[in-house]
């Protein structure tokens, strides 16, 4: 298969979907001039609760719609130290009557967004019944101790609590492709369980978006998009930057998306770990679905208790791995030490070596006019190239590659033994490295529908779609090994820093 093109930096990933200038029907948006307090926007919908037309309320202060109380409190706020998505209620009075909202306001240096929507509390759970609720979620997550389980626990658990028709975890890769890792659905929707989908699907713009909101929900797909009033935003005098906004309208790509998979309410909420995008939560409901406010927030707070349990894990397994590979590591080095000599410290040990160390087949290891080899390595003259090429490339710091042939077509010839590569140079300019060779691991990916088919244009080469198919759609990857991880790197260098310790005091004895 030839290379997937990546929309994700090329066309959706630059998409400008902060600047959609419109909002979802669920709720109303009011922009507050930070000095005066005057409306300076408005969504043209808000005439529904004020019974005025949005040119009638803009330039009015915001004390002509809501309480004195509300607006002491929203000016607390505007001039406190938090700055985004501060939760806050507020009536509005019309014709006598009041009506009650939940709010977020979002405080920027001149301006304010502040985004209501009618308040819903029936059935409203006291606090100790939903932190009941959320005591036996983290247990639950607590009695079982793998990723695997964890996530099935979790995304169990959360159709539940939610009532949506179908509850997925979606976990990122290197290249931010994403893996339906748990899954509980009901029988209407497709099962994906196990498919990966390409970056583009979750654009780079709309990921980073999850590091500001916890989750987007889109309650109706059908909703009939709001716009603002007016439409330039007169203190920056261009469109309004919607990126914290909840409410902020869909991108039609993504509502085409959602047709597609055949549904109409979508919600997703972040999983992070060490302050990045790890994988979401993608919530989907076949008909219209809104989760209240009080559901969102729990759900905020369940994935941060989900978060903190998958890191968890990770962060063990991790450490586990780091710590046994340091132990190898300091045996390895105390032998180079007993033998006096680099090479048979590296390699001579048939249980403990440079190919234990790095979990590796083979090993070359150069050093002056000495060349030994352990394991399954190219032959003498691809080694020999090999070293040429490094030399060539000028690798001062460690080197690796989980596919080689990639930048370095010769090793087309032996990716079955040598698919990825971990290079240490010793010493550049007498063409000294210290080189593992990993094998190839052929690997099936299923991609929930063809990844060369993300976009479609039409013939007008103006208008797009996104694909309509999510069936399975297999790729085997050949010529990859497994990949080098951050820690084997890190053990890598400070191999390297050993090795060129280890000569120095050598040449000074
Ligand atoms: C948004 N795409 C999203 C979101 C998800 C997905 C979760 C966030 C919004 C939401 O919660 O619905 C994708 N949802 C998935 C995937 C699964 C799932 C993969 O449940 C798997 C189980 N999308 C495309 C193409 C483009 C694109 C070709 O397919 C670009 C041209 C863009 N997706 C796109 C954009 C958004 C998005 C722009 C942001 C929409 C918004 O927030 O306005």
């Amino acid at each position: 298969m030839s290379e997937i093109r990546n929309y994700d930096a090329e066309f959706c990933g630059n998409l400008p979907i902060h600047h959609i200038n419109s909002i979802q029907d669920y709720g109303y948006l009011l922009v507050l001039d930070n000095k005066t307090l005057n409306i300076i926007q408005v969504s043209e919908n808000l005439n529904l609760i004020t019974g005025q037309a949005p040119a009638q309320m803009v330039n009015k202060h915001l004390s002509s719609f809501i309480s004195s109380h509300d607006v002491e409190n929203i000016t607390k706020l505007i001039n406190g130290k938090a700055k985004d998505r501060i939760p806050l209620s507020l009536a509005i009075e019309n014709e006598g009557e009041s009506l009650s909202f939940d709010g977020l306001i979002h405080i920027k240096s001149d301006y304010s967004l502040l985004e209501i929507e009618a308040s819903l509390k029936d059935g409203q759970k006291s606090f100790s019944d939903v932190f009941q609720e959320v005591r036996q979620f983290i247990s639950a997550m607590e009695s079982v101790s793998t990723l695997d389980e964890v996530c099935k626990v979790a995304i169990k658990q959360l159709r539940e609590v939610s009532g949506f028709d179908g509850v997925r975890m979606y976990q990122f890769d290197a290249n931010w492709n994403g893996t339906v890792i748990a899954e509980e659905i009901s029988g209407a929707l497709e099962s994906y369980l196990g498919q990966t989908f390409p970056a583009s699907d979750v654009p780079r713009q709309a990921r980073a978006l999850y590091l500001k909101n916890p989750f987007r929900l889109i309650p109706n797909r059908n909703y009939k998009p709001v716009r603002l009033y007016p439409v330039i935003n007169p203190l920056t005098n261009a469109f309004i930057d919607l990126s914290d906004c909840n409410l902020r309208g869909v991108a039609s790509v993504h509502l085409e998306y959602m047709q597609n998979m055949n549904v109409s309410a979508s919600m997703s909420i972040r999983v992070l770990r060490e302050g990045k995008l790890w994988g979401l939560i993608s919530c989907h409901h076949i008909g219209p679905n809104f989760p209240n406010v009080d559901m969102r927030y729990l759900f905020e707070w369940l994935s941060v208790e989900i978060s903190n349990r998958i890191a968890a894990i990770l962060n063990l397994e991790d450490y586990n791995q780091s710590a046994s590979r340091l132990e190898k590591r300091t045996a390895i080095t105390d032998f180079i030490y007993a033998k006096d000599d680099i090479i048979e410290g590296l390699l001579d040990d048939k249980n403990l070596n440079i190919l234990s160390l790095f979990n590796a087949g083979g090993a070359v290891v150069k050093i002056g006019n000495r060349l030994e080899y352990l394991g399954d390595t190219p032959d003498k003259s691809e080694v020999y190239n090999l070293m040429l090429w490094l030399e060539g490339k000028g690798t001062e710091k460690v080197f690796s590659s989980s596919y080689l042939s990639e930048v370095y077509e010769e090793a087309k010839a032996y990716e079955q033994i040598g698919s990825g590569i971990l290079v240490i140079p010793v010493d550049e300019r007498s063409g000294d490295y210290v080189i593992c060779f990993r094998p190839e691991v052929i690997r099936e990916i299923k991609w929930g529908g063809d990844p060369e088919q993300v976009i479609n244009f039409d013939k007008d080469g103006k208008n797009y779609h996104p694909r309509n198919s999510f069936k399975l759609w297999l790729q085997t990857v050949y010529g990859q090994s497994l990949p080098w991880n951050n820690n084997e790197l890190e053990i890598a260098e400070s191999l390297r820093n050993f090795i060129f310790e280890f000569r120095t005091k050598q040449l000074y004895n």
